[in-house]
């Protein structure tokens, strides 16, 4: 049996790719789906989509034979493109195609020459980076929507690209992570960025060079980018011609994004041009500001007003689990930053909050820690942390690079976690779940993480 597709991965990206070819009307026997999980997620739903289409669950060597049937494999970004199995497809049988979701996006796109179906062009606004990415896209998206442009936002975030196809849409905005820009090969979008670089998912990429190289494929063929002035390895390549910069000090060129000063208030600006006062924005931590500044960058060269960002920004309180303060008991402030899943985040987080508070900061961190340096958290805790609370896979490794810098005590949940920094914070102190690592050692994802700790808490 020849497939036209085999599809790699039931999960979301999985489900996104299988709906896709159905409605573009390719035959339920053409496309065979694997997944190596005994029951993947979207089993049911695949069912519910085409009894037919048929789903082999289990090691991708059992089915490697099958997937040489294929033309096209479409890979999910939580399969590494290092399995064996497909390691020896490409041997077998060179000719066939490994390619993700954002590329079978590209291309249906490439195919109605980027127009849209009133014939406008079709605009991609690629955002990438180890921390951010979330942030800046859903602030670009929300402020190409109140320009009343016709926008769709997707990819990482929320739902995958292939769901948010739309014939009327003129600007896509794709939060892309490391993973699915392996597998993308012609996105070429109109504005490419990388927002930052530290290190994560080194299990998957193995080495930061393997990392940085995998983000930088976000600029290929893009038409212009953006990248981040305080940190080199964002720079594009030279062939981009169209490049420019964000950073919080003020910009050294007129094409360059950054923070000024005029009549003593401060200002987003291009230039020396000033566009909007940030004066009056509830969240003014750094983090913020830097993710504001890049959002401003990408929304101004498309287009949008000056008061419509400020009005953005200005109502914009922040993704859930990202520093989110949930309450203020006996003059201790409790942040859940459950989204802190890199050492990178983590730090950030430490610093942000530090600002905020008379005392000091008792840290609740551990899980998954994806092959990351735990030790780079050593300045972030020695100059802000009081007490460190660990727990999960990573937390004997946390102790072993933090103990001599801080009192560490070990918990096996983050109820525990919770009720022993209840007993030791003082007034003035803040505790701050901000993990350092990934979640699926000990809950569904960061979001069941984030909603527990915040029910603990409010619960005290
Ligand atoms: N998996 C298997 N066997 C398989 C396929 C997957 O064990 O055959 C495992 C993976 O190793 C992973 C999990 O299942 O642990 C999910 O992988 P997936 O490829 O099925 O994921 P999807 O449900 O398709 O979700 C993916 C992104 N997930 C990952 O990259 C791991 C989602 O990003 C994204 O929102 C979604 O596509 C839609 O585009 C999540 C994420 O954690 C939020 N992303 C990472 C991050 O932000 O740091 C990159
Ligand atoms: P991403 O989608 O890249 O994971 P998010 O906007 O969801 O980014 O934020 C993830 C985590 O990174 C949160 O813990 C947040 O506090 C932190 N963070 C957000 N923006 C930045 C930034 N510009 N630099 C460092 N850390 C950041």
């Amino acid at each position: 049996m020849k497939y036209d597709y085999a599809v790699i991965g039931l999960g979301q990206t999985g489900l996104s790719v299988v709906r896709y070819l159905l409605k573009q009307a390719y035959q339920p026997d053409r496309i065979l789906v694997v997944d190596t999980r005994p029951v993947p997620p979207g089993i049911e739903e695949l069912h519910a989509m085409d009894p037919s289409i048929v789903c082999h669950c289990g090691d991708l060597l059992s089915v490697e034979s099958l997937l040489c049937n294929a033309e096209i494999l479409i890979i999910s970004p939580g399969v590494a493109l290092t399995e064996p199995a497909l390691l020896n497809i490409k041997i077998l049988r060179p000719d066939i195609e490994l390619i993700g979701d954002i590329e079978l996006f590209a291309r249906h796109l490439n195919k109605n020459n980027r127009r849209n179906k009133n014939d406008k062009p079709v605009q991609i606004i690629g955002i990438t980076g180890s921390n951010g990415k979330s942030t800046v896209t859903t602030l670009v998206g929300e402020m190409l929507k109140s320009a009343g442009m016709h926008v769709a936002v997707g990819g990482n975030l929320g739902a995958p690209a292939l769901d948010v196809l739309d014939p009327d849409i003129e600007y896509y905005v794709l939060e892309l992570s490391s993973f699915q820009l392996e597998t993308t090969f012609t996105l070429a979008p109109t504005i490419a960025t990388i927002l930052n670089i530290s290190p994560d998912h080194l299990d998957r990429h193995h080495s930061m060079e393997a990392y940085i190289a995998a983000k930088q494929r976000i600029y290929l063929n893009a038409k212009m980018a953006l990248f981040a002035r305080a940190d080199l390895n964002t720079i594009p390549p030279t062939s981009i011609q169209d490049i420019f910069t964000f950073g919080l000090e003020a910009p050294k060129t007129s094409a360059d994004f950054g923070i000024i000063i005029q009549n003593n208030n401060r200002h987003f600006a291009k230039g020396t041009i000033p566009l909007l006062c940030i004066d009056d924005f509830s969240n003014q931590t750094s983090i913020y500001l830097l993710n504001g500044i890049a959002a401003v960058a990408l929304a101004d060269t498309l287009g949008v007003p000056s008061a419509i960002m400020h009005q953005v920004l200005k109502q914009f309180h922040g993704l859930p689990h990202r520093c989110t303060l949930i309450r203020q008991l006996k003059g201790v402030s409790w942040f859940d930053d459950s989204k802190a899943t890199n050492v990178g985040a983590t730090i950030a987080s430490i610093v942000g909050v530090t600002p905020c508070i008379n005392g000091k900061i008792i840290l609740i961190a551990g899980g998954l820690a994806k092959g990351a340096d735990l030790s780079l958290l050593r300045p972030a805790v020695s100059a802000h942390v009081k007490q460190l609370i660990v727990m999960g896979e990573a937390a004997a490794e946390l102790n072993a690079v933090l103990q001599d810098l801080v009192p560490v005590q070990y918990v096996s949940g983050l109820k525990e976690a919770v009720h022993a920094a209840a007993g030791n914070a003082t007034m003035g102190d803040a505790v701050l779940l901000a993990p350092a690592c990934a979640s699926m050692d000990m809950f569904k994802d960061y979001k069941e993480r984030g909603e527990l700790f915040t029910q603990y808490v409010l619960a005290l």
